[in-house]
């Protein structure tokens, strides 16, 4: 397990890599270029400075989040072929610039969705959150408004201005659309990608949807065990593995977290690991990542990741916003530093109690 952070890229995160380096145990970044479009080709000069910047800094790169996949390419639209011929080149650029992992999602129109951004907890921190009632009251075309007041004036991956400008039209063309033909679209890109992933052993890992149920009548696929179990039987290849996220994940109560880590062992090529406080079904607030704050099991949940070997990146996922820090929501310094140490902390145990090599 190599223990990263995610980083948006200079200009657009409010962490520095050098901050990022300072944090005991964290050896790479998460990154992408954040001002590409989805469907644009990433040019191998573009990467390449990315990849010298982050080592120039004393990290690595240790995966790429996201590569975003065209909507064309979701819908089976009449440009499809287009979009995967560039989604191919844009693997093969990095490919050649060293990178062996992609994480990426299928979710149409909207990426993750919570209905609040910084909502306070009893500490006074703030955290996101989700509640299915108040997503219920809202039309998808003014959730965007509704939350925007809480970025602290960054951009949201998979929030931009541009992309929310288009929601109405996006969602039209979804109206025909069914979780199958979705499922069959999200094969067929697959099947198109795998032969330059065989070529420079790029790992894509599929992020789960977020959260792991239809919002506002969209299809949505990456939601439980057999569904994603299915997807890697149907494109039997290592190279078409699982980002497996336990918030994202975790967010239907009816998903075993550690039975699905089991069960996709081998496949899952990345990691990301925090808690979630639940105050009803569908209603549910992002906690810290010790266990006693929310409702998983973090030792049970790093255990089952051992114990199938697992052995990429891993990174805290969504923190807190405390000691006054002004960031993303949920990308804050601070409290995703904490979580670094605590998932490192709980490693090193697990790590010693199955080699022997622990102090009795
Ligand atoms: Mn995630």
């Amino acid at each position: 397990m190599e223990m990263t952070l995610r980083w948006y890229g200079q200009g657009h995160d409010t962490v520095t890599l050098e901050q990022i380096r300072q944090i005991p145990g964290v050896t790479g970044v998460i990154t992408t270029l954040y001002d590409k479009a989805a469907g644009e080709v990433w040019s191998r000069e573009e990467i390449r400075r990315l990849v010298k910047e982050v080592e120039d800094a004393g990290l690595k790169i240790s995966g790429i989040e996201s590569v975003n996949v065209h909507e064309e390419i979701k819908l089976a639209g009449p440009e499809r072929d287009k979009y995967i011929r560039n989604y191919v080149e844009t693997l093969e650029n990095l490919g050649q610039e060293g990178i062996h992992l992609v994480c990426y999602n299928f979710m149409p129109v909207f990426d993750w969705t919570r209905t609040e951004l910084a909502r306070e907890r009893e500490d006074g921190s703030t955290v996101l959150a989700y509640r299915e009632s108040t997503l219920e009251s809202l039309i998808a075309e003014n959730l965007f408004t509704f939350i925007k007041g809480d970025m602290n004036g960054t951009v949201m991956p998979g929030w931009e201005p541009e992309r929310m400008e288009e929601i109405s039209g996006s969602l039209e063309a979804y109206k025909g659309v069914n979780e199958e033909m979705l499922f069959q679209n999200l094969v067929y890109f697959l099947k198109a990608i795998m032969p330059v992933c065989d070529k420079y052993d790029i790992h894509m890992a599929i992020h789960p949807d977020d959260p792991a149920w239809s919002v506002f009548g969209l299809p949505r696929i990456m939601t439980n065990k057999h569904n994603l179990l299915r997807l890697l039987k149907e494109v039997d290849n290592v190279h078409n593995g699982i980002t497996f996220c336990t918030g994202s994940f975790g967010t239907d109560r009816a998903n075993n977290l550690t039975e699905t880590i089991t069960k996709l062992k081998g496949r899952i090529h990345f990691a990301h690991v925090r808690n979630l406080k639940f105050h009803g079904d569908r209603d549910f607030e992002e906690a810290a990542h010790l266990s006693s704050d929310g409702d998983f099991d973090m030792y049970s949940i790093m255990k089952a990741l051992y114990e199938t070997g697992f052995d990429g990146p891993m990174r805290p996922d969504h923190g807190r916003m405390i000691w006054g820090e002004k960031a993303m929501p949920g990308y804050g310094l601070y409290d995703r530093a904490l979580g670094a140490c605590y998932l490192n902390g709980l490693w090193e145990a697990i790590s010693k109690e199955n080699s022997g090599k622990g102090e009795a």
